[in-house]
């Protein structure tokens, strides 16, 4: 009897763990998670703030970030930027979009849209040799004016590249070694024409993934393309997450203690209100030719 006890004592606290598991952050709305894993063994995202009582996405403002070693406590490493850090910003604050952060050499490089001074968006970029915190603007990337949603990658021969979007279409280009400026232009990505927002790359057993929110309506659903090439062309491959509650779908895909997760945001926490979103991950499946399997949402 003691044992079935046991078990049953096990098989609740398991549950309630993975219950808790998602939504990742309660205290506070979170979008556009970018989830890094350090050397440390720490997974960490980057995600942008949604604010409550709001009515529009230009309010967003003063990233978080968070970050685990188990998928199941999370701290909050709290505010690290916020729009009045931005001399170059727009005026009135907000627009403080989908971030992503690198490692290069011992710095942290944290690229985040923001409208400039002329409403007009930039990419801009903050160092730090912590990953999360200390974090100080150093200007914008030169060529990515108009660009928003970036994305950088570092190839294994430590090729820079970014990817961002305009027009609901996704380019990209080589960032130069200092990571303030692009190598020639942005060159639209054939093969991601699905593509509305939210590009995220990464490379698995030689090959080249991007997945992107598609132009789904009323919701937006996940899709990926795949390529040899950093810089395409992609070959679509379709779906990998059905439709969720929000207009918007932004997410990327890291490998962690073995196994990789997707992170993506939804409605859950707000009762899917499209500006008071929540991320969350779960976890993906490759098939032997390389390609994803549809992904199951814990949420929503
Ligand atoms: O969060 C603001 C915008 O909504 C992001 O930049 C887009 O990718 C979409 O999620």
């Amino acid at each position: 009897l003691l044992l079935v006890f046991l078990l049953l004592m096990v098989v609740f606290i398991v549950n309630a763990q993975n219950r808790r598991s998602n939504p990742i952050v309660s205290h506070m709305f979170t979008a556009d998670a970018t989830a890094r894993v350090w050397e440390d063994e720490r997974l960490y995202v980057y995600p942008s703030t949604d604010i409550a009582g709001t009515r529009s996405y230009s309010t967003m403002d003063g990233y978080h970030i968070f970050s685990t070693e188990d998928l199941i406590t999370w701290k909050d490493h709290g505010e690290i930027l916020h729009s009045r850090d931005v001399s170059w910003g727009w005026r009135k604050g907000g627009y403080m979009w989908a971030p992503d952060c690198v490692y290069k050499d011992g710095i942290y490089y944290y690229f985040f849209p923001h409208k400039n001074a002329k409403k007009i968006w930039e990419i801009g970029v903050a160092t730090s040799r912590k990953p999360a915190s200390d974090f100080e603007v150093q200007g914008y990337i030169k060529g990515g004016e108009t660009f928003c949603d970036p994305n950088v990658f570092i190839d294994d021969d430590g090729e820079i590249y970014l990817y961002a979007v305009v027009d609901a279409k996704c380019y990209a280009a080589k960032l130069k070694d200092n990571m303030m400026e692009i190598e020639g232009e942005m060159v639209h990505q054939i093969g991601t024409d699905e593509h509305r927002e939210g590009p995220f790359v990464f490379k698995r057993k030689g090959k080249y993934y991007m997945i992107y929110p598609d132009h789904h309506r009323p919701y937006n659903e996940m899709q990926y393309s795949m390529s040899d090439n950093p810089l395409g062309p992609w070959e679509p491959k379709g779906l990998i997450m059905e439709q969720n509650d929000l207009i918007t779908m932004h997410g990327s895909m890291v490998e962690f203690k073995g196994q990789w997760y997707l992170f993506y945001h939804n409605g859950s926490l707000s009762g899917g209100i499209s500006v008071n979103r929540s991320i969350c991950f779960d976890p993906v499946y490759f098939n032997e030719d390389g390609t994803i399997q549809m992904i199951k949402k814990s949420l929503g």
